[in-house]
């Protein structure tokens, strides 16, 4: 079956977004005088959660706290989050986040060919509108054909629900794409859909186990990969053939 489509995750493929994330959170935990804040090494950790009010609320189970106030605190979750997602918003708006390397190349070469785009993510479609139009521009969100996040599926990442669904809202068979990440998580739940996984680990996810994935790659632009066969990635990033070319390789029986 031919490449239709590309279904990319959000954070950490299309852009690296955790600093930022991470930097909202410390922000809200800091409005509702919560003396927590999530140094880098704890957030990589706690990056094995998926969904910023799991995430929160893992860390509250960490604590040792007096049940009455473990039960205050579960009741606040989804304030503090959601001054989270505002923070984070205002933060993105600023347009400081940029595309990783290679992205915004590959989205316009899958567009001039008319292979169609996804987009398969935790976070929420307010995060990603943000991000989207902060980062790509202000007509990024017409580029993808569906959108399925965090909160409209009965399971988050590492469940396949999120590439299911993304599937269904193009029409295609999971051979038919080709799923892209930064996370071993994120890999898991698009292998868990039958498709194929290309794995660019971020800076947070770069020691994780991508042994699941179907191929690994720094980044999207990878000019010193396979030097010695320069055509193999366009003009010195990974282009719509070569992907196609490895995807074929994987569909054939
Ligand atoms: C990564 C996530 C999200 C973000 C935080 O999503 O797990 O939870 O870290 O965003 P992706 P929220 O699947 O795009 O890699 O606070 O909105 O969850
Ligand atoms: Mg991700």
């Amino acid at each position: 079956m031919s490449l239709e489509a590309l279904i990319f995750d959000v954070d950490g493929t299309l852009a690296d977004t955790e600093e930022t994330h991470r930097q909202a959170f410390n922000q809200a935990f800091c409005a509702f005088g919560l003396d927590w804040s999530w140094t880098p090494q704890r957030y990589r950790r706690l990056l094995r959660v998926t969904g910023g009010k799991e995430r929160i609320a893992s860390h509250l189970e960490s604590l040792l706290l007096e049940s009455e106030e473990q039960a205050r605190l579960r009741q606040l979750i989804p304030e503090i989050h959601a001054a989270k997602t505002r923070y984070y918003k205002l933060r993105v708006g600023l347009g400081r986040v940029r595309p990783r390397a290679g992205v915004r190349r590959l989205l316009n070469e899958a567009r001039a060919a008319g292979v169609r785009l996804a987009i398969a993510s935790t976070t929420s479609p307010e995060n990603i509108e943000a991000l989207l139009s902060a980062t790509f521009g202000s007509e990024a969100l017409s580029w993808f054909e569906a959108i399925v996040t965090g909160d409209v599926v009965a399971r988050k990442k590492p469940a396949p629900d999120v590439y299911l669904q993304a599937l269904a809202a193009l029409g295609l068979h999971a051979a038919q794409a080709i799923a892209l990440e930064d996370s071993a998580i994120g890999v898991q739940a698009a292998k868990g859909a039958g498709l194929f996984a290309l794995a660019t680990p971020s800076s947070w996810t770069r020691y994780e186990d991508f042994s699941g994935a179907d191929l690994v790659l720094p980044s999207l632009a990878a000019p010193d990969l396979d030097t010695a066969h320069p055509s193999r990635f366009g003009a010195g990033y990974v282009g719509l053939a070569y992907l196609a070319g490895v995807h074929a390789a994987f569909c054939m029986p």
